[in-house]
Order: structure tokens, then sequence, then C-alpha cells
């Protein structure tokens, strides 16, 4: 899979896809990802990206003409199969979304800044709006490092144990079961005694009770999908 992010703070991701899975996965050649920083594609005098709003009000708009360059540069060496805008009006990112776009080959994320970018665009060259949830981040830099995140960790090959990635909470709809480590006993907090039993279908059916309470109490809201 090939992702490909337009931002004004590429460095803004070099944390993120340095470390850990992502880092692995880029290594291993089972995610492609490319920055793109928009002012390289103003070609105005001073590379400017905003510009006021017609109309007036506070606060700058992203202009069409940098980003719609980059983006159609990115067009004439293949098709996307998204190009999306990562935006706090768009539809709130979940799981099953996350596993939609794992399946896909090339996708475009479009940063946004300021006040927002020309309608225009959004009309006419987005394809998809993605907002992580519901509160206002200054930029779309780390939700689109969010949303990459949760893509690149669905991929084929990318984590160890295969099941991993589908005993996730929400992969199954419910949250995930407590987990123990050694040891067994610490200075008298224990671990449940089924987990040292050996029965794995009572642990099995344990977990899954213990899911199921855990979504119950803490996300009601979740049982109502089922
Ligand atoms: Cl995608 N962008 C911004 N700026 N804020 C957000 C968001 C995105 N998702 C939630 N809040």
């Amino acid at each position: 899979m090939r992702i490909d992010i337009l931002t004004i703070f590429p460095e803004m991701f070099d944390g993120p896809f340095s470390h850990s899975i992502v880092k692995r996965a880029r290594e291993k050649g089972l995610v492609d990802i490319h920055l793109h920083n928009i002012r390289d594609y103003a070609t105005n005098k001073h590379r400017r990206v905003d510009d006021y709003p017609f109309g007036g009000g506070a606060g700058m708009v992203m202009m069409i003409e940098p980003v719609l360059n980059c983006i159609n540069d990115l067009k004439n060496s293949r098709e996307y199969d998204e190009i999306i805008f990562m935006t706090p009006d768009g539809e709130l990112f979940d799981q099953p979304t996350a596993n939609q776009f794992s399946t896909l080959k090339n996708i475009i994320m479009l940063c946004g800044h300021y006040k927002g970018i020309d309608e225009r665009l959004r009309e006419h060259v987005i394809t998809r709006e993605i907002s992580i949830g519901d509160y206002v981040l200054s930029g779309g830099e780390l939700a689109a490092a969010v949303v990459t995140d949760s893509i690149v960790r669905l991929l084929p090959g990318v984590l160890g144990d295969e099941t991993s990635a589908l005993s996730d909470s929400f992969q199954d709809g419910l949250l995930s079961p407590p987990v123990y480590t050694r040891p067994a006993d610490y200075q008298g907090w224990k671990v449940p005694e089924i987990l040292l039993s050996g029965h794995d279908r009572n642990i099995a059916e344990w977990r899954h009770e213990q899911s199921l309470d855990r979504t119950k109490k803490r996300r009601p809201g979740l049982l109502e999908n089922q």
C-alpha cells in the first residue's frame, strides 16, 4: 500500500513514522509512505499557501493552486482510491473505516490548516473527509498520523502475531479483556485463577464475558450496534 501525505509540516511525522510498528512496516516494504510539502508546489513569489477569506472574517484559507498542483502531480503517476481531507467536520474515524482503508492500494491524505481549505477543493477533488474525534487540533497532521498508524498495523505481515490485530479492542465491536503477566502474585495482588488453569475453552469464555462486562460498563453505546 502507498500513502501520500500532503502537509505544510512534514517534520511533524518524523516521530510517529520512525518508531515501532510503522517504522518496521516501512523497512520491510509493506507500506510506502511519502510526505509532500505543499509549499514546494506554490508557484507565487513568496511560496504562499494561504490567503484571506472572501467575505472577510478571521483566519486564513488554504489556496487551491499549491494543493492541486501536488495532487495532480501524484495523479499523473498512478490512480488513487481515495483523496482524503483530514478535518474536524469530516466523518468520524472508526475501526471499520480503518479496516476498509487498509484494503486500498493508493491513498492521499491532505492535512488542513488555518481556517480550512478552499471549498472548491472539497467539491471537486476530495473523495473522503475524516475527523478523528469531536475536538479541535491545530492541524490535520496528528490526525493523519493516527489514521496512518491504525491502517499500517492492519496490513498483512506487519504484526508478528497474525491474530493479534483481530483481537484488538473494537475489532469485534467489544473492548478487550484485562491481561496479566508474571508474577502470578505481586505482593498479594493476584492474577485471576482461571488464567492459570490451562483450560483454553474456559479461559476463552471468561475473556469474552470480561469483554462484554467492560463494554457494558464503559461503552454501552458499542453494544447497540451488535
Ligand atoms: Cl482531522 N483535524 C483537525 N484540525 N482537528 C481534528 C481532526 C482533524 N479530527 C479531530 N479534530
